[in-house]
């Protein structure tokens, strides 16, 4: 069956043997924050000569189906890098095109996220966004603001070198007139000037389309975190990608550096 289902996908995986199922995991620990690099959108649709934007589109029906599934199995956060600030570099007419996804993904599935609890939030630069953007994003969070599932984490006009210059302007900032004392500096402290806010520190981060790289994405955050890469491309990663993503986590022992 898995060779089938490798073979349909056309993708070598490194994946284990045999299919996981959902009861599989929920026998291990369930770790409390995802977050997801969703890349290969463009080469899907390339490999299927459709414009990158049909890619972009297949893409945010599978953000639908994994938050689903990770609200299902108690995933208490998902954070999910949507747009990078180096994006804006792409053509204009794609940069137009993904700035709609928003709109698009939330007046198709927000009467669903709502019905399962989730809240929504976004982090990154909103200044930048466009207004049509912002409006229907500041509507979700503001609708969901007080659910008790899932926080659905969205990365948009996010960079994590930008973030942490911020902090510490804020820190210096609150140093300078007094607010602050600098020994008082901690690692808890300078988190709580981060983009994360109240959000735990990813124990997981996926990375698909085969590219093992950081990117600029939550370089603090994802100090001790488990890394997870494969080569599915993100409008092809579905359940059974992320049960084993997470059970190759379980399998896996995580000692902040002890022993
Ligand atoms: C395209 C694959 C959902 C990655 C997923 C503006 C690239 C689909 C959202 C979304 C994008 C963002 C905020 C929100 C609700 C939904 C989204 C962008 C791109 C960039 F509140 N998918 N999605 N945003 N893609």
């Amino acid at each position: 069956m898995l060779k089938l289902f490798r073979k349909l996908k056309g993708s070598p995986q490194p994946f284990n043997e045999k299919e996981i199922s959902k009861e599989d995991i929920l026998k291990g620990e369930i770790p409390n924050h995802i977050a997801i690099i969703m890349d290969g959108n463009g080469r899907w649709a390339k490999k299927r000569a459709l414009p990158r934007i049909a890619g972009h589109h297949e893409g945010m029906k599978v953000v639908r189906k994994i938050t689903k599934q990770a609200n299902e199995l108690g995933v208490k956060a998902l954070t999910l890098y949507a747009f990078s600030t180096e994006n804006w570099k792409r053509p204009k007419t794609e940069v137009d095109y993904l700035m709609k996804l928003p709109e698009e993904f939330l007046n198709t599935y927000l009467p669903e996220l709502v019905k399962e609890n989730v809240q929504v939030r976004i982090m990154g630069d909103k200044s930048k966004l466009p207004k049509h953007t912002f409006n229907a994003i500041e509507k979700a969070i503001k609708e969901t603001k007080n659910n008790k599932g899932l926080v659905l984490n969205f990365a948009l006009n996010y960079g994590s070198r930008t973030e942490i210059i911020t902090a510490v302007q804020e820190i210096a900032k609150n140093v300078e007139n007094g607010s602050l004392e600098s020994n008082s500096i901690d690692e808890t402290l300078f988190s709580s000037y981060l983009m994360t806010q109240s959000l735990r520190d990813p124990d997981l981060l996926i990375r698909t389309s085969g590219e093992i790289r950081l990117s600029n994405f939550m370089l603090w955050q994802l100090a001790y975190t488990e890394f997870w890469f494969t080569e599915v491309l993100w409008p092809d990663f579905n359940e059974q990608c992320l049960l084993q993503a997470i059970y190759t986590y379980q399998q896996r022992g995580r000692r902040f550096g002890g022993i």
